[in-house]
């Protein structure tokens, strides 16, 4: 009695405890979910070899600032040449102002990158710009400052487990072999000292950047506790912790330069480079234009995320100036049309041949990179009544707005406003409804249900792991659904296979398939540990009419932990074994 008791008192104050996590988690991301766009800066004494060592160059489109690890740049010598960083150029309030006039509400510079050289004053080691060199600032601190000044959170990039100087980090087996390290001890006397310096010495940060994961979920834990410790309302990546775990930090980052191919029911955030390298390499000149850096970002926004988009400033402090003419052309822009940009939240629409959408409320933004040549638009997917439409940069033009076989048709201006992205703003009655799931077509072996089509409801979210990719999760009860509509031309028999991955925990809970009327329920199996997808048959389901069929996966019933993380469902026409007839002409 005493032991259930107990077990209930236990629960419930781990119940608690997960909620009061919630409601933190989200009050600390409230800033982040409307910035959307932020600066990422790649710089160290990476950005003094510029891309070449002893001759030997970084190709165009790779990461320049690997160079000690590309070509195995003994930590002597890598050490001597850091020396010589003085970058005589740099201006904080100069990049930053960059940062704003860009648009940019935050920005995240190295502290510390793989190569092991701190770019801020250190105590803990003195390979450091302001002991090591004859630079005598402290970069970050100028950098802190200037964005405290101009309402831009700053944020530090601090690789934690990656250390190619010291003889204990991971990555340098060159110089140092790997038998013979000792993980913690780089952890003990390097990573997590400074990582608490960074928190201690630069004011309120906005979040801390980690990258490459950690090996132990044990390890991680330890950066996460002292962020929460010492900087409760600072954020943490997605990349603090194992890849092949679930999420550690508050939201999750994509991999580099990597964008969803739809709509995520969570925070994430993608970074990208300005050409094809982080750090500066004087070849790769490659760069992105403004028109593609615009695009790029209403992309993101229409999918829920947020850009980190990066520089790579030159050894001196110089930005490079195409760099600077991109950035200030994007601002140029979002001066005009952030009002569709920031506070906005994903559209449940996807992708539209002429562009993507966002929403704030009852305004839907009509982001349009192709200008229909008949001066129609055609918005599919809206079932609510429109009230007025008109482009953002001249609200006073309203636009006749009618409806055709469900579609929404806005007569627009000849001519596009805007370049790369003309913004249609339409405002509708009510709150968003989306017309329901959209109908799957079958193909000639049947039909493919994945993640990615399904609408998801209750608790059930799309979520990203940078080990497995994309899937369902969070579903805990009958009320959290993903679901899609078919239309099924060809009856008979179809046979019902589902993808899923599962850890041991997950184990043992029942769930259902329903296909119309047909109801099936299967227990979850596990399938391994961390993101291991697996496909199991759950026997064939007849459906003896044409028509349009409702599919759901939900759980049988109620528990607190996670149902599976879902992949797809895959309905395959059975084949019938035919009679034998015999060939023309045989014997
Ligand atoms: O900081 C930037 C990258 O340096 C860092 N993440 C972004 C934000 C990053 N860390 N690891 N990786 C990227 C994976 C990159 C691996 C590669 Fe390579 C580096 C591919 C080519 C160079 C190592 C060396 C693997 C192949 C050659």
């Amino acid at each position: 009695m005493i032991k259930t008791f107990a077990a209930i008192a236990l629960l419930a104050g781990t119940a608690l405890a997960l909620n009061v996590q919630g409601r933190a988690a989200d009050d600390r991301l409230r800033w982040f979910r409307d910035a959307k766009f932020g600066m990422f800066i790649h710089w160290g004494p990476y950005a003094l070899l510029a891309g070449e060592w002893n001759g030997n160059k970084i190709p165009i489109g790779a990461e320049a600032e690997w160079i000690m690890h590309r070509f195995n740049i003994p930590v002597r010598e890598y050490r001597e040449m850091a020396r010589g960083l003085n970058p005589v150029k740099f201006d904080a309030e100069r990049w930053v102002g960059l940062a704003k006039a860009a648009g940019m509400r935050y920005l995240v510079i190295t502290a510390k990158h793989h190569d092991g050289f701190a770019m801020y004053h250190s105590g803990v080691s003195d390979y450091n710009i302001a002991d090591w060199t004859r630079f005598k600032r402290d970069p970050l601190k100028e950098l802190s400052e200037a964005c405290r000044k101009a309402g831009i959170r700053f944020g530090v990039y601090y690789s934690h487990r990656e250390d190619w100087d010291h003889p204990d980090g991971f990555g340098n087996g060159w110089d140092y072999p790997p038998a013979g390290k000792n993980f913690e001890r780089y952890l003990a006397e390097k990573s997590l000292p400074q990582v608490r310096e960074l928190l201690t010495g630069y004011g309120p940060l906005g979040l801390v950047w980690f990258d490459r994961g950690m090996d132990t979920p044990e390890q991680a834990g330890r950066f996460v506790d002292l962020v929460r410790t010492l900087q409760p309302q600072c954020l943490i990546n997605g990349r603090v912790g194992s890849y092949s775990q679930e999420l550690l930090g508050d939201y999750q980052d994509m991999g580099d330069n990597g964008m969803p191919p739809g709509g995520l029911d969570e925070p994430w955030e993608t970074p990208q480079t300005l050409n094809g390298t982080w750090g500066y390499s004087r070849f790769d000149q490659q760069w992105k234009s403004a028109g593609n850096v615009i695009q790029r970002l209403v992309e993101i926004v229409s999918k829920g995320g947020n850009y980190l988009l990066n520089i790579g400033p030159m050894a001196d402090g110089t930005i490079p100036a195409p760099s600077v003419a991109t950035l200030e052309k994007v601002g140029a822009w979002m001066a005009r049309n952030g009002e569709s940009i920031y506070g906005t939240t994903a559209s449940p629409l996807g992708e539209a041949p002429w562009g993507r959408c966002t929403v704030k409320g009852q305004k839907i933004y009509l982001h349009v990179f192709h200008w229909p040549s008949d001066a129609v638009l055609r918005v599919h997917g809206i079932a609510n009544e429109v009230t007025a439409a008109y482009p953002l940069l001249d609200p006073g033009r309203k636009l006749p707005v009618s409806r055709s076989e469900g579609a929404i048709l806005i007569a627009v201006p000849e001519r596009r406003l805007d370049d790369e992205d003309t913004v249609i703003a339409m405002e509708i009655a009510g709150p968003l409804k989306a017309e329901r799931a959209p109908l799957v077509q079958a193909s000639d072996e049947g039909f493919e249900l994945d993640y990615l089509e399904a609408r998801t409801a209750g608790k059930a979210m799309k979520r990203f792991n940078r080990d497995g990719g994309f899937h369902i999760a969070k579903w805990t009860g009958p009320e959290d659904t993903a679901s899609w509509r078919l239309i099924v031309g060809r009856t008979g028999a179809y046979r019902v296979k589902i993808r899923y991955a599962a850890p041991k925990a997950q184990a043992g809970r029942t769930y259902i398939v329903a296909v119309g009327p047909h109801e099936m329920s299967a227990e979850v199996r596990a399938t391994g540990d961390g993101f291991q997808y697996a496909t199991f048959d759950l026997g064939t389901v007849t459906i003896a009419k044409a028509g349009t069929y409702v599919v759901t996966v939900r759980p049988a019933d109620a528990a607190g932990r996670e149902l599976m993380y879902f992949k797809s469902l895959t309905l395959e026409q059975a084949i019938e074994p035919s009679p034998i007839r015999p060939e023309p002409g045989a014997k």
